[in-house]
């Protein structure tokens, strides 16, 4: 299936290959844009080409017109730069000598034309789906299988790129990402299995994983941390390694069998828990490593995120993971400590609201969002909506609906996506949870609208 696509890419490895001069690399700063920058990176050096990179949070029309000023006569973006494929045509390609290869899998702003100095990758242009079906990185990675199929060791940043884009679907790879998976399976680089999935799986003690289930509810178990340790205990499993608490990701597949038999045979529905797990060779789940990668670009250190694919750097891994959890949990002490400010924490029948300002970071505010949701800060609130400051005078709006309101006909995407039509904002996602950008100045009328809306709909 992926045949097509490496056909096109042959035209892009053959400039590759035979380019002498500078190469320019910008890539995009979330876990499948850090994935593809690299591959890129990876292929680049095994050809020893001279290049340098540069990752972005967005591609903007200044940063098009930067790019055309710089020396680089090779320019190659990934996981961005479909978007903005018209100004990369108008600013780069009508007004310089450079030469430009796409390898990305968003929606492309511009068709392809014969223009013989521009290589745009992208699914789109061949009836698969950039959404589910392949990502930046699975993209980037079948350009270095054109390149070199020496390069076939990089098929694993392709598969957690996907997954950091949210690719798989129950636990599945589907269309171009499963041929990545089973040549990843081939060569041993991934073994999937079923396991547990439980809240925490490779950062929780495992008692506390346990008891932090609720669906299945976990009769003598949920909410229960001495139930969970007796529990652990009757199958004979030790919840300490050498002093510290063991994880679900620490115990063996043996271990981890008798854990869902003795869950089997105490009557607890335990199936609902089996899942797909997916382990790198490194020994990390392939969900967990890729939410590492995308909190480095979050921190604004992708390079960092670069530095632990391609140099195994589990340490540093561990140390970013640290570092994004501290960020975390500072960022919900700010809701915190703020409870009582209706400035910054308010609610009506319709939304709990977090202004944030600039008090919380807006890389950091989604995930704040997701966790007022359930925390108790709010009452009974349809809507949870998080909004917090963002470059170029925009604010960065995050909301999350109760499955309740989804089920009685909401759909946050739509409404935002809605209002940013109207206002002059960009947004959208799911019906349980969506996001935007908009002017700042518009922040009232889209909190009105929303109110609005949301209570038309719920
Ligand atoms: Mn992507």
């Amino acid at each position: 299936m992926v045949e097509d696509i490496l056909e096109e890419a042959e035209v892009a490895a053959e400039k590759i290959r035979n380019f002498d001069g500078k190469i320019r690399l910008i890539g995009q700063y979330d876990a499948d844009g850090i994935c593809a920058t690299s591959i890129a990176h990876e292929l680049l050096n095994r050809l020893d080409k001279d290049f340098e990179f540069e990752i972005l949070k967005q591609l903007y029309e200044e940063d098009v017109e930067r790019i055309a000023e710089e020396d680089e006569e090779l320019l190659l973006f990934v996981d961005i730069g479909s978007g903005k494929s018209g100004a990369i045509h108008e600013l780069i390609l009508e007004k310089t000598d450079k030469e430009v290869i796409i390898s990305d899998h968003h929606s492309p702003q511009a068709e392809r034309t014969d223009d013989e100095n521009i290589i745009h990758l992208n699914p789109h242009f061949l009836g698969h789906d950039g959404g589910e079906a392949i990502s930046a990185a699975g993209m980037t990675y079948l350009l270095a299988e054109a390149v070199d199929e020496d390069n076939y060791d990089l098929v694993t940043y392709a598969l957690i790129g996907a997954t950091g884009d949210v690719q798989k679907q129950d636990g599945e790879f589907l269309g171009l990402n499963k041929d990545l998976l089973e040549r990843a399976e081939e060569r041993d680089l991934i073994t999937k299995r079923k396991g547990l999935d439980l809240y925490g799986r490779s950062t929780k003690p495992l008692h506390k994983s346990l008891m932090y289930t609720s669906d299945p509810y976990l009769d003598g178990i949920t909410n229960n941390e001495s139930g969970a340790i007796q529990f652990l205990k009757s199958l004979d499993l030790d919840i300490r390694d050498n002093g510290d608490f063991k994880t679900l990701e620490d115990l063996t597949e043996e271990e981890e069998k008798k854990l869902i038999h003795g869950l089997i045979k105490h009557g607890y529905d335990a199936e609902n828990l089996l899942q797909n797990v997916y382990i790198l060779e490194n020994g990390h789940g392939i969900d967990e490593f890729s939410t590492i990668i995308n909190a480095c670009g979050r921190m604004g250190e992708a390079g960092k995120g670069i530095k632990i694919l391609l140099e195994n750097d589990l340490e540093l891994a561990e140390k970013m993971s640290r570092r994004y959890g501290r960020k975390i949990s500072a960022a919900l002490r700010v809701v915190e400590e703020n409870k009582d400010s209706t400035d910054v924490i308010r609610e009506d029948d319709t939304i709990g609201l977090i202004d944030a300002g600039s008090k919380i970071d807006e890389e950091f505010i989604g995930t704040v969002t997701t966790i007022a949701m359930s925390n108790g800060i709010f009452s009974d609130v349809p809507v949870v909506m998080g909004i917090a400051e963002a470059e170029k005078d925009k604010l960065k709006v995050s909301s999350r609906a109760t499955k309740e309101a989804v089920e009685a006909g909401l759909n946050l995407g739509e409404i935002i996506e809605e209002i940013c039509e109207e206002i002059g904002g960009e947004g959208g996602g799911h019906n349980v949870a969506a996001g935007a950008k908009i002017p700042q100045e518009e922040k009232e009328e889209f909190l009105d609208e929303i109110t609005r809306k949301v209570q038309d709909r719920k």
